[in-house]
């Protein structure tokens, strides 16, 4: 990795295919930066807050990490992607996050001569901390009948199979170009619009505007307005000087908490969302938090009309598997998947993946599960 500190700026033919690192105080000085040193090609490639996790830390401190490439004209080799996170390029990897199951000797032993029974299927699936409710719908499947009796890998790759043609049947809805987030109070709802802001201003290069909310409940915003302010965001309190929205100028809406049993909260926020002509309304929900505040949460969400769920905190999360149920059976439509308190990455669009990642632990995938990659490719 180069520093722009290591550089000077008339080599500029050395500049090509490599990629450079930045700390800026803010996007105006990054965008600068970048075009004066790097030309107008270079392409950003991550953003991360540096100073420590969260809003609260970054307005403390408020300095932004850019990395950027300028792309190499005939590249012969792919370009490695820099440590930090970016949105849309999250790996398959097995998830170690999973207990580890306690795998019964006989099992192992079962698993050697490629005979495995029902039973000890289930039990293995059990034993790896599988959500039941996810296990008694793999259970109702048409072709459980055929899968249930196979060696353990086969059953993890039909699983898998399985799980990813009904992720990918259930109705992908686009977003719009006005775009709220909603939910309980402290689930991640402005962390989440701050990690689509930077994704906007420094990845699409488009220029977003931020509407807060208030709605008769108090929505405290300095942290949101020092972020905008360091990537160059218009935040507007009133809703009647807001610009058109368009592509290239999305309207993310940041809303206060909305408390688990306020049914005329959420009906209220409802009204407004349409007096806004708001069309995608994002319900945020804590992924730690128990399997059924969460499915209490998405009916909540019913009485505003939402459209997609964005899970956060999928970093603290230790079983992923209690989500695919919610993802499945709720018809809205799953939209990203936060990792983290970064405000400026740690999210990642690519739902399914983040999900087939984190479905088994490594234990199982070990026990000769090599040909689950292709599957999910
Ligand atoms: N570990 C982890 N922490 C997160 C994540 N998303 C948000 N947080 C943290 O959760 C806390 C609450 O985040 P906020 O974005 O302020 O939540 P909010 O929903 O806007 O809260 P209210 O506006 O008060 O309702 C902060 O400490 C965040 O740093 C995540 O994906 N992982
Ligand atoms: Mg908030």
């Amino acid at each position: 990795m180069n520093n722009f500190s290591d550089k000077s700026s008339d080599n500029e033919t050395h500049l090509e295919g490599k990629k450079f690192r930045l700390v800026v105080r803010s996007a105006e000085e990054a965008v600068r930066v970048i075009r004066d040193k790097l030309g107008d090609d270079a392409k950003v490639l991550s953003v991360r807050q540096l100073g420590g996790e969260g809003l609260k830390r970054f307005i403390s401190s408020p300095k932004l990490e850019v990395i950027a490439e300028v792309p190499a004209e005939e590249p012969t080799t792919i370009p490695q992607q820099p440590e930090t996170s970016s949105p849309h390029k999250s790996e398959v990897k097995p998830n170690s996050s999973l207990s580890d199951p306690e795998i019964p000797k006989s099992a192992s032993k079962d698993e050697e001569d490629g005979v495995h029974s029902y039973d000890d299927n289930l039990v293995l699936l059990k034993r790896s901390g599988f959500d039941p409710i996810l296990l008694r719908d793999i259970q109702s499947w048409k072709q459980w009948d055929e899968i249930k009796n196979k060696p353990f890998a086969d059953v993890l790759k039909e699983i898998t199979i399985g799980l990813s043609d009904r992720f990918r049947s259930a109705e992908e809805k686009p977003t719009t170009n006005r775009i709220a987030l909603l939910g309980c109070p402290g689930v991640g709802k402005t962390t989440t619009l701050c990690k689509f802001l930077a994704h906007e201003v420094f990845m699409n290069k488009s220029i977003p505007s931020v509407l807060k909310v208030e709605n008769g409940i108090p929505n405290p915003d300095d942290a949101l307005r020092i972020f905008c302010e360091v990537i160059g965001v218009t935040l507007f309190r009133e809703a009647d000087s807001l610009p058109a929205s368009s592509h290239e100028n999305p309207l993310y809406l940041d809303f206060p908490g909305l408390a688990m049993n306020d049914l005329n909260g959420w009906a209220e926020a409802g009204h407004v969302l349409d007096s806004l002509n708001v069309e995608t309304r994002v319900l945020i929900v804590n992924g730690a938090y128990e399997r059924d505040i969460i499915q209490k949460e998405i009916q909540m969400a019913r009485h505003l009309k939402a459209t997609h769920i964005a899970v956060t905190h999928f970093d603290e999360i230790t079983n992923s598997t209690k989500l695919w149920p919610l993802f499945l059976n709720s018809s809205l439509s799953p939209l990203c998947i936060c990792n983290g308190q970064n405000v400026t990455g740690d999210f990642s669009t690519n739902v399914l993946n983040q999900m087939i990642s984190r479905t088994f632990p490594e234990e199982l995938y070990s026990r000769g599960f090599s040909s689950y990659k292709k599957v999910i490719s």
